[in-house]
C-alpha cells in the first residue's frame, strides 16, 4: 500500500456522522469510485471507532480501496491501512518508528510543516483548507497556499477544504496528488453519483 500510495490518494472521501452514518455513506461512496476512505469520528469512544472501522475495513478491501482511521494509531494498526494524524495528534516521527508499515498521512497549513512530516516519515500530506468550509474551523490558505506547500516537498499531497464540483479543476492544476472531500459527498442526497461525478472530473486531470 504504501509504494502505490499516489493512486489510493485521487479521490479520498471522509465521513462525517452528522451528515450520514459512516458505514452507509462509505459503501455509496465506494460504488461510485471513492479510491480511500477515512474514518473520523470525534468524541467518541474508541470502542465505537473500533467497531465502524471493522466494517469499514471490510467494504474497502470489497472495492480495492485504502482504509485509513483518523487520529488513532491502535485503531489504525488493528484495523487500516494507514492513520491520519493532526499536529496534535501523536507526532509522525515516532509513529513511524513504532510503526514501519502503517501509512501515515500528515495535515499541514505551511511549507514549514509539511517538510518537517516529510523527513518524519509521512507518507502523504493532507493540506488545506483550501477553501472556506462549515465541516471545521480552520485556516484557509487557498489555491496559491496549496501551491506553494505541494512545491515544497516530494511526497504526495492531498488537497482539502470546501472541494467540490465547480471548483475541484484549479486544486487539481495544482500539482496534488488528489482531493479529500467531506460535504461534497457526505452531504449528498445521492453520495454514489455525486462521487462517480467527482471521479470522472479527477480522472480527467490526474
Ligand atoms: N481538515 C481541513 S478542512 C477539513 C478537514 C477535516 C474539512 C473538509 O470538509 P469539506 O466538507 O470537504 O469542506
Ligand atoms: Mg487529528
Amino acid at each position: 500500500m504504501r509504494d502505490k500510495i499516489r493512486e489510493y490518494l485521487k479521490l479520498y472521501v471522509i465521513t462525517d456522522s452528522h451528515l450520514v452514518n459512516e458505514v452507509k455513506g462509505a459503501e455509496e461512496a465506494l460504488k461510485g469510485g471513492a479510491t480511500a476512505i477515512q474514518l473520523r469520528m470525534k468524541k467518541v469512544s474508541p470502542r465505537e471507532i473500533f467497531e465502524k472501522a471493522q466494517k469499514i475495513r471490510k467494504l474497502c478491501e470489497d472495492y480495492s480501496a485504502m482504509f485509513i482511521v483518523n487520529d488513532y494509531v491502535d485503531i489504525a494498526y488493528l484495523s487500516a491501512h494507514g492513520v491520519h494524524l493532526g499536529s496534535e495528534d501523536l507526532p509522525v516521527k515516532e509513529v513511524r518508528k513504532g510503526y514501519p508499515h502503517l501509512v501515515i498521512g500528515a495535515s499541514a497549513k505551511s511549507s514549514k510543516y509539511a517538510r518537517q512530516c516529510e523527513s518524519d516519515g509521512a507518507d502523504y500530506l493532507g493540506v488545506g483548507a483550501v477553501f472556506p468550509t462549515k465541516t471545521k474551523k480552520t485556516k484557509i490558505i487557498g489555491v496559491a497556499g496549496l501551491r506553494e506547500i505541494v512545491k515544497s516537498v516530494n511526497i504526495p499531497v492531498v488537497a482539502i477544504g470546501g472541494i467540490n464540483h465547480s471548483n475541484v479543476v484549479e486544486v487539481l492544476e495544482t500539482g496534488v496528488s488528489g482531493i479529500a472531500v467531506v460535504s461534497v459527498i457526505m452531504g449528498s442526497k445521492h453520495i454514489e453519483k455525486a462521487t462517480r461525478e467527482l471521479r470522472k472530473i479527477v480522472d480527467e486531470y490526474l
